[in-house]
């Protein structure tokens, strides 16, 4: 992983609190598809299910934020 500066980190932090909207530090599974709908309209429901659980590196069914701030400084655009 590369280095980020804190102003990098604290633009993901953003995104991330975006993508959570309950505000529980967490984005889960129904939060993540909703959003992709938005964010990626042409992604079918399978597709964000797959990518979820790409991103959900623990396989918890919950990305926190380190796991989303690997998958944004790597292939967020794989949608
Ligand atoms: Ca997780």
């Amino acid at each position: 992983m590369s280095t980020l500066s804190q102003k990098e980190i604290a633009e993901i932090r953003d995104h991330f609190d975006f993508f959570d909207r309950d505000g529980s530090g967490l984005i889960d599974q129904d939060e993540f598809i909703a959003l992709l709908k938005i964010l990626a309209p042409s992604a079918d429901r399978a597709n964000a299910v797959r990518g979820f659980e790409t991103i959900d590196g623990d396989h918890n069914d919950q990305i926190d934020f380190d796991e989303f701030l690997e998958w944004w400084q790597t292939n967020w655009t794989v949608f």
